[in-house]
This record gives C-alpha cells, structure tokens and sequence, in this order.
C-alpha cells in the first residue's frame, strides 16, 4: 500500500470566554482565541493540533490571526503531497520554508503525531518513545488582581484537591504592592501549597534583586521570568543571587534558545512550551539539554484548549523527571469546549489518555458555534 499522504490543512481560529479575567502583566485575557490546526490524510485519517498564543500580540510576536495566515499561505502548502508519516521530512520542509514561527509548527507537528497515532493505533506519548507515567501534577494560576479573591480561589482548589500549586502573576503594579500581595497569599495558603510567581519579564534588575530576595525569604519557591529576555547578563546574575530558582520563560523562544541559556548559566528551571520550541518533539530536545545541563524542568503552558493541553502532556509524560509539576490548566480556565471528551482533571493531576493520537475528537457542532466567521 503506498503511505498516505497529506491531503489539507486547515487553520481554524475559535473564540472563547474564560471563567474569569485573567490578568497578566501586560494584557487581561477575557477570552482567549484557540487556532486549531486540522490536517487530513489521504487515507481519511485526520490529526488536530494547536497553534495558539496568549494575549493578541502583546506577550509573543505571533498573534492568532499571523499565525493562521503564515499557515494558510506559507506552511500547509509546502506540506501538501508529503508524506504523513514522515515527520522529520515535513518538519524539516517546515524550517526551510519559515524561520521561527515556533506556534505554528507546534500545531502542525502536534497534528501529523495525531495522525500518525490514530493511523497506527499508538498515543503520541508512545511515538515520542513511550511514557513513564500516566499523569502529571497540574498547578493553577492566581491572576485576579485582587489578593481576598485569589486566596478565597486558591482556598476553594485545594479543597477540591484540584490543585496545590499556585503561580501568581505580578509585575504590572508598584513592587512593593506586588510583595505584600504574593506574601498575603503565602501566609493564608501556609506549608498546603507552593506558591510561585510570574513577573512576565516586567522587572528591572535593581527590582528583581529585591524581588527575588523577599520572596525567596518568604517562601516563595519559584520566580519565572523576572527580567527581560534580552537582558542576558542580567539574568546570569540574578540566578547566581536569588534565594528562590529562577525559571525561564520567555527567555526561550527555540530549542537553540535553550541551549543558549544553559551554556550561560542563565537559570536553574525551564518553563516547556510547545509552542516555543516547534512541537511536542522539539521541545523534548530542549528537555534534554536542561537534562544535560542539570536545569529542572515545569510543564508550560500558552493557555491552550484540550487539544494543546494534550499533545505537551503526552510530551511531558515521557520525562524522566518533572520536578516543578505542570501548569496544564488551560481547558479549566475556559467556560466552553470543542472536544467531544474533555480532559480528565483530578486528585491534583491530569490524566493523560492512552487511546490512539492525542485521544481526542472534535464537537462539530460546537466548533461551528465558536468558530470566527
Ligand atoms: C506565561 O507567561 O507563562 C501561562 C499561564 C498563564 O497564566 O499565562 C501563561 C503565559
Ligand atoms: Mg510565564
């Protein structure tokens, strides 16, 4: 039989509200746009993917609408033809044809391992070489503004036992605002939860060497992103100084990026993302450099729905180690869903599926009902 081929390819962009306002310090999200990659096969197998980003165009240089665009008119075309099976052939076609564009071939290479799953009835996290657990530990994010109600939220989750990690995200009000609102936290959640935070790269350094040392000695066990990306040297010393692990997040916009960081001794912890490393394959390459670099990883995220959520948990569930746990909450901080089946949250975890692809299909008709006309 000759392999199948690929056949379309469709970027389809979904609005959808989230439970609450999420604000981050550049941008509140009150509705978080999906692209869903669709790619179907010559042999009727289709695979689904995920290309989306955070906030318009205000956290990444890829907005929803530039990432369909570049894949309409300037990726799918140039896989048309392959063949489907072939992934190190198309992502190869891919980095000939676009520098960057890391969200897109995310979504892309997300779909050919869907399809490649459901054709031969393997999960994706069998493709990448087979999984080593079935779940992975799943933090929230606390991003109100408000400290009464994001202690009263992070209150109510842990008796849920739906999370006993919590990520709050400052740096858009005064320093010392943010430190009383983060030690607030602290204080009510006590030894329960581990409590970190987001500066969005939102600090300057004489800020960050603040910063990290109060927090640190307020046990706060985490601080991603507290300076810009493109302040290297910054960086290097600020994870030489901060009582609490610094993690990259924003700093790594490709595998070479990571690479880049550990080499310099920039950070101690890498945020994964999909999206910023070009794919559930690409970014387990970016897992082994820290791996080999003795840099500790955490499961993130660029608040994808179901589809995104499960293609980097079947990436992350084939870690040896994943110290820092998840942050793969996206689907729970959306009102609706475009998947017949959504993902199976409890005890504190995400329950990765062991069914063929991603395990996961698509609610035509609620697709068609969020769909951006
Ligand atoms: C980011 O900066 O990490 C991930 C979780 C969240 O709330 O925002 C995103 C982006
Ligand atoms: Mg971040």
């Amino acid at each position: 039989m000759s392999p199948a081929k690929i056949e379309s390819i469709e970027a389809i962009l979904v609005d959808l509200p989230t439970i609450r306002p999420h604000k981050l310090a550049m941008h509140t999200i009150s509705q978080q746009t999906l692209v869903i990659i669709r790619l179907r096969c010559s042999d009727g197998v289709e695979g689904l993917g995920e290309s989306t980003t955070v906030g318009g165009l205000s956290y990444a240089y890829e907005s929803p609408e530039s990432i369909k665009t570049n894949i309409d008119r300037h990726l799918a075309p140039a896989l048309l033809g392959m063949d489907a099976d072939n992934l190190n052939a198309a992502m190869q076609r891919l980095d000939r044809v676009a520098k960057g564009n890391t969200f897109a071939k995310s979504g892309l290479e997300s779909a050919l391992l869907d399809a490649q799953g459901k054709r031969h009835g393997l999960a994706v996290s069998e493709l990448l070489g087979g999984r080593v657990r079935d779940s992975v530990e799943v933090g929230w994010v606390l991003a109100s503004g408000d400290t009464a109600r994001d202690i009263a939220e992070a209150e109510k989750l842990l008796d849920l036992r739906r999370h006993r990690i919590f990520k709050v995200k400052i740096g858009a009000n005064p320093l010392e605002q943010d430190l009383k609102h983060v030690i607030a936290i602290k204080r009510a959640l006590g030894d329960h939860a581990s409590v970190r935070v987001d500066v969005n790269q939102y600090w300057d350094e004489s800020q960050a060497i603040r910063g990290c040392q109060v927090l640190g000695d307020n046990g706060i066990e985490l601080i991603e992103q507290p300076i810009a990306r493109l302040n290297r040297a910054g960086q290097i010393r600020l994870n030489q100084r901060s009582p609490a692990a610094i993690m990259a997040d924003e700093s790594i916009e490709s595998v070479e990026d990571a690479f880049s960081l550990a080499a310099d001794g920039a950070a101690s912890v890498f945020a994964l993302k999909i999206a910023k490393n070009g794919g559930p394959r690409a970014v387990l390459r970016t897992a082994q450099i820290a791996e080999a670099a003795g840099i500790s990883l955490y499961g993130a995220t660029m608040l994808e729905g179901a589809i995104g959520t499960l293609a980097s948990a079947h990436a992350f569930v084939t870690l040896k180690k994943l110290l820092w746990g998840t942050e793969l909450f996206g689907p729970l901080l959306l009102t609706e869903e475009i998947v017949t089946q959504a993902p199976v949250y409890r005890d504190f975890e995400l329950h990765v599926p062991n069914t063929p692809g991603l395990g996961l299909f698509l609610d035509e008709d609620r697709l068609k009902r969020f769909r951006r006309a």
